[in-house]
C-alpha cells in the first residue's frame, strides 16, 4: 500500500481516520497490538481510498476492511462519531496511560503497571516510582519532549548539527530525514543522517561530534548510544539550541518548568525558530524589541543522529525518512518479491546477493528503485 509521495490521494476521510486512530493509539496504549494494528492497517487503506466514503457498502468493498470495521465507517457516517471510542478511549484509565506514556522511555506496559500501582499524575511519578534513567529524563523535560517542533526550528537544530559536522570533518553530508523530510509541519523530534562521499570519514565522525556538542551545551542528555548496528552509529538524546532564561509555567495538569529566551542577541534567521506559545501558557513576558509580542521560547528537543557509511545511504535515507508503517510496508513488498530489505541495503535473493543496481531488478522494482536511488548508488 505503499505509493510514492507525488501520487498520494487526497484523505477524503479524516472524520473517519480521525476516529479510528484515537481507538489504535488506546489499543497500543493497553498493549493490545493485535487491534492496534488491525485499525493502522484500516486507516491506511482508507487514507489510501482516492474518495469520500458515502456507505457501508463502499467501506467493504475496499480491500482491508471487513464487515466489524464498515459497521463502525456506517456509524460514523451517520452519527459522526463512534460510541466505542467514549467506551474505550475516555475515562480516567485510558487518559492516565495517555499521559505515563508520554515519559520517554515507558512502554505499554509500564505504564499500566504504574496505573496498578496507584499512581495517576506525572508528580506521583516523581514521587513514588521507581524509574530507570531514561524515564527520570522523559520526565524532566515532560513538555518539552511531548511538545511538537516547528520546521523553522528542526532546521536551526540541523543547521547547529551541520556547521559542527563540517568543523570536525570536511565535506560530510547531513540531512534531517523523519517528518521533516515528509514534509509535515511540526516534528515530534529531529532525526539527522550523517554520512561522507568519500566512502570512509563518516567513521570519523560520530564519537568526536558527540563530544563537541556535549561541550557546547547542545546536548544536554544522553538517552542511547547504539554503536553496534552493522556500520551504523545511531545516537538519541536531547538537545537544545543555545539560548537563555528561565520561567516556571502552568501548563495543563502538572507544573513544568521550561525554558525561554526573550533577549536574542543575533540578529540571525534563528528567531523564526522561536515560536508564540498558545495563550496561558505562561505568557507575560515582554518580546523583544523589534519583536511581535508574544512568548519566545527555546525548549529542549529529542534528537536522533545515525551515521552511515556511504554505501548504505540510499536505504538508510528510505528507512531514517519512514513513515513506519511506509517501512513496514516496504520491507513487506521485498519480501513478496522474494527480496530483503533493511536499513542497511536491498538484496535480492538470500543465496545470490545480488545489487538492485543490476538492470534486470532495476526493472522489477521500478518504483521503489527510482525512489531509493535516484542518482547512481557507486556499487
Ligand atoms: N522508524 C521505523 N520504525 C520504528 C521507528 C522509526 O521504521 N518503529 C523509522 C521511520 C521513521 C524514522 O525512523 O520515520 C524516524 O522515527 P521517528 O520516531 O522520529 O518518527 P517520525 O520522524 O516519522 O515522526 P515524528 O514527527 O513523531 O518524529
Ligand atoms: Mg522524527
Ligand atoms: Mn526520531
Amino acid at each position: 500500500c505503499a505509493r510514492p509521495s507525488s501520487s498520494k490521494p487526497v484523505d477524503l476521510n479524516t472524520h473517519i481516520t480521525s476516529e479510528l486512530s484515537k481507538l489504535a493509539a488506546t489499543y497500543k496504549s493497553k498493549n493490545d497490538t493485535w487491534r492496534s494494528v488491525g485499525y493502522e492497517r484500516a486507516i491506511a487503506a482508507i487514507r489510501n481510498y482516492s474518495k469520500e466514503i458515502t456507505s457501508r457498502e463502499e467501506a467493504l468493498a475496499i480491500p482491508g476492511i471487513g464487515g466489524r470495521l464498515a459497521d463502525k465507517i456506517a456509524e460514523i457516517l451517520e452519527s459522526g462519531r463512534l460510541r466505542k471510542v467514549a467506551e474505550v478511549c475516555e475515562g480516567e484509565e485510558a487518559e492516565t496511560l495517555r499521559l505515563f506514556l508520554g515519559v520517554w522511555g515507558a512502554g505499554p506496559s509500564t505504564a499500566q503497571a504504574w496505573y496498578l500501582q496507584d499512581f495517576r499524575t506525572l508528580d506521583d511519578l516523581r514521587t513514588k516510582a521507581t524509574l530507570t534513567r531514561h524515564q527520570q529524563i522523559g520526565l524532566k523535560h515532560y513538555d518539552d519532549i511531548n511538545s511538537r517542533i516547528p520546521r523553522s526550528e528542526v532546521a536551526e537544530i540541523e543547521e547547529h548539527v551541520r556547521e559542527a559536522t563540517l568543523s570536525l570533518v570536511r565535506g560530510a553530508e547531513v540531512l534531517v530525514c523523519g517528518s521533516y523530510r515528509r514534509g509535515k509541519p511540526t516534528c515530534g523530534d529531529v532525526d539527522v543522517l550523517i554520512t561522507h562521499p568519500d566512502g570512509q570519514s563518516h567513521e570519523l565522525i560520530f564519537r568526536p561530534l558527540l563530544v563537541r556538542l556535549r561541550e557546547s551545551g547542545f546536548l544536554t542528555d544522553d538517552l542511547v548510544t547504539q554503536e553496534d548496528n552493522g556500520n551504523q552509529k545511531k545516537y538519541l538524546g536531547v538537545c537544545r539550541l543555545p539560548g537563555e532564561g528561565r520561567k516556571e509555567v502552568q501548563r495543563g495538569r502538572e507544573r513544568q518548568s521550561s525554558h525561554f529566551r526573550f533577549a536574542l542577541k543575533s540578529t540571525r534567521s534563528q528567531l523564526s525558530c522561536f515560536h508564540t506559545l498558545p495563550s496561558g501558557h505562561g505568557a507575560d513576558i515582554p518580546a523583544p524589541q523589534g519583536l511581535p509580542s508574544g512568548v519566545w521560547h527555546l525548549q529542549h528537543r529529542r534528537l536522533d543522529v545515525i551515521v552511515v557509511p556511504y554505501q548504505e545511504r540510499a536505504t538508510a535515507l528510505m528507512y531514517f525518512t519512514g513513515s513506519a508503517h511506509f517501512n513496514r510496508s516496504m520491507r513487506l513488498l521485498a519480501t513478496k518479491k522474494g527480496m530483503s530489505l533493511s536499513e542497511h541495503s536491498l538484496r535480492a535473493g538470500i543465496v545470490r546477493q545480488v545489487c538492485v543496481c543490476s538492470a534486470r531488478n532495476r526493472a522489477v522494482l521500478k518504483v521503489f528503485v527510482d525512489y531509493l536511488f535516484p542518482e547512481t548508488c557507486g556499487c
